[in-house]
């Protein structure tokens, strides 16, 4: 992969990997091709966006002439980010959901109780995080409309029942669905290095049921036959057990910061209400979040935090960090 890839690149190639259909994957390549830095190290990734969007117009040329299917669920985003939560059967899904999120979803200790995904939030510090629970996934049932779903989140908690001893298996299973996709699972978020059509997202394995009896046997036999490269945490989402961890794990893997604004005219910033952004995002980004207007009109901004004299200015292209509080200027 090309290096020095500039941070209008990587924002692209961030909203091509959640693209949701076609017309918009094209929309963002286009950015990613016009954007990418033309030297020898980044020849090959050059050729491989074009023929991604060579195949991507005659694609959406094809599209035009077939009816439009329409696939499943829009689950607007909301908070810092979205974890989607995956797995088998009866793994505990909802129950993950109703531990972290004050969701309500049905559960029950039969498969297949859940038929639709349904989102909850959950409180993180100051910000919340978009949980989505989702149906299973087995040898013979897969719903599309969760692969669409994992491809707009930023992180997946894919889970394995320890209270089953067709756990493993059924894990298995379930894991192979994504395997031969165009959205996959990983240990991080990126595109595909020989395939730009290949987005993976990043996985963190939640071993469910740890209270159960024989779990950590299952455990065991689970990284004996089934290892991965997942992140993995070992939980009970009915005794509440090993969340915490799972929690700040889930926030991190978002890879945000956040940025308070305080008004010209007041003393103290609004703590209530932090804007989250992506880690290396600067003083123009979070001005886009507070109002279009302002992004367009910003001069500069004083700024308080942790790694800047108090009061300082700054410009547009400031990266905060995390934390920071802005008072921005308009011209
Ligand atoms: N012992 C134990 N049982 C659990 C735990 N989490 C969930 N369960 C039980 O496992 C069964 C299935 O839980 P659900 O949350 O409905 O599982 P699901 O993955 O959403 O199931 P589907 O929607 O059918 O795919 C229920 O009987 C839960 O009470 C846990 O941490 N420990
Ligand atoms: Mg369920």
């Amino acid at each position: 992969m090309a290096a020095n890839l500039t941070p209008q690149y990587l924002k692209a190639e961030e909203q091509y990997r959640r693209a949701s259909d076609p017309t918009e994957e094209l929309h963002w390549l286009e950015i990613m091709y016009r954007e990418l830095p033309k030297h020898k190290a980044s020849e090959k990734m050059q050729m491989d966006l074009k023929t991604r969007l060579s195949k991507l117009r005659k694609e959406i040329e094809g599209a035009k002439k077939a009816p439009k299917k329409v696939i499943g669920v829009n689950i607007p985003r909301q908070g810092a980010g979205t974890a989607i939560i995956l797995g088998g059967s009866n793994t505990g899904k909802s129950s993950l959901l109703a531990a972290l999120t004050r969701a309500q979803p049905e559960i029950a200790p039969y498969p297949f109780t859940t038929r639709q995904p349904q989102p909850g939030m959950m409180a993180w510090e100051d910000v919340s995080v978009q949980l989505i629970d989702t149906p299973p996934i087995t040898v013979d049932v897969f719903d599309p409309a969760v692969g669409n779903l994992l491809r707009g989140a930023d992180v997946a908690l894919f889970t394995v029942d320890l209270a089953n001893d067709d756990g493993i298996e059924e894990f298995q299973a379930a894991l192979n669905r994504f395997a031969e996709g165009k959205t996959r699972l990983g240990k991080t978020t990126r595109l595909d290095e020989e395939d730009v059509s290949i987005a993976f997202t990043q996985t963190l394995l939640v071993a469910n049921k740890c209270d159960a009896p024989g779990a950590a046997d299952r455990l065991a036999l689970l990284h004996e036959f089934c290892p991965t490269e997942f992140t993995e945490f070992v939980v009970s989402a009915e005794q509440k057990t090993g969340l915490d961890e799972l929690r700040n794990a889930i926030y991190a893997a978002l890879d945000v910061i956040r940025v308070y604004s305080k008004l010209p005219n007041k003393k103290e910033p609004d703590l209530d209400k932090p804007y989250t952004l992506r880690r290396g995002g600067t003083l123009a980004d979070v001005a886009a979040l507070v109002h279009k207007d302002l992004a367009e009109n910003l001069s500069h901004a004083r700024i308080w935090g942790a790694n800047i004299n108090p009061a300082s200015t700054i410009k547009a292209d400031y990266e905060l960090s995390d934390k920071d509080v802005v008072e921005i200027h308009v011209k």
